[in-house]
């Protein structure tokens, strides 16, 4: 049985499934669409038509919080921390990131938010990252990507970043794990909104 992941290039939520699946080397089928458009077949598997979609069997799931979860239950990969209150600061800062933060990191890259409001979410990402000790697992995946792209679109604010040790080391561990790396080497979106060229 295997799983079909139903994505677009640009999707963050995305990304962080393939880099999931990357850093447990299992193989997946892929239905991918460009920034905007939609992969074929999602809507038998996102009756909303959001993405990333995934599908393995009879399952259909679209979120990628839930992917997530079921992909690493069952290849026995932690996810999150054991430790209940370093789990709890993960989950927040999981939510948080998907709530605000990737809304704020896409608009810092494309040059459209004020410095005011990088400089609240750098402060948030510090505030989070300093209670979370444990760089390993799912939230290395899905922010690890975040310095590498600014290092490239906007180094102002990735020196920012580095200025604040918590993040710095937090970057730094993102930074050096291959899948993200390689999730990220796909990302096409960047001159869509206008920040590359
Ligand atoms: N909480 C969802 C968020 C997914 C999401 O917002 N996806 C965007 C693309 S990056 C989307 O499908 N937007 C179109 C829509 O909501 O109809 C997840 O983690 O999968």
């Amino acid at each position: 049985m295997s799983f079909v992941l139903y994505r677009d290039v640009g999707c963050p939520f995305a990304h962080r499934v393939a880099a999931l699946f990357a850093h447990l080397g299992v193989t997946y089928e892929e239905r991918s669409a460009l920034v905007g458009d939609k992969p074929a077949g999602l809507e038998a598997v996102s009756p909303a038509g959001r993405i990333p979609a995934l599908s393995h069997g009879e399952l259909a799931l679209y979120d990628s919080l839930v992917m997530g979860e079921y992909v690493a239950a069952l290849h026995g990969f932690a996810l999150w921390a054991d430790d209940p209150g370093e789990r709890a600061v993960e989950q927040l800062l999981s939510r948080r990131y998907d709530e605000s933060l990737v809304g704020g990191t896409m608009a810092a890259f494309c040059g459209q938010a004020p410095d005011s409001s990088v400089s609240d979410m750098l402060d948030e990402l510090e505030w989070l990252a300093v209670k979370t000790t444990r760089h390993m697992g799912w939230l290395a995946i899905q922010l690890g990507s975040f310095q590498m792209l600014l290092r490239e679109h906007r180094p102002e604010v990735a020196e920012a970043l580095l200025a604040r040790p918590a993040l710095a080391a937090w970057a730094a561990f993102g930074e050096s794990q291959d899948c993200v790396r390689e999730a990220w080497q796909e990302v096409a979106f960047a001159p869509k909104f206008g920040v590359i060229g």
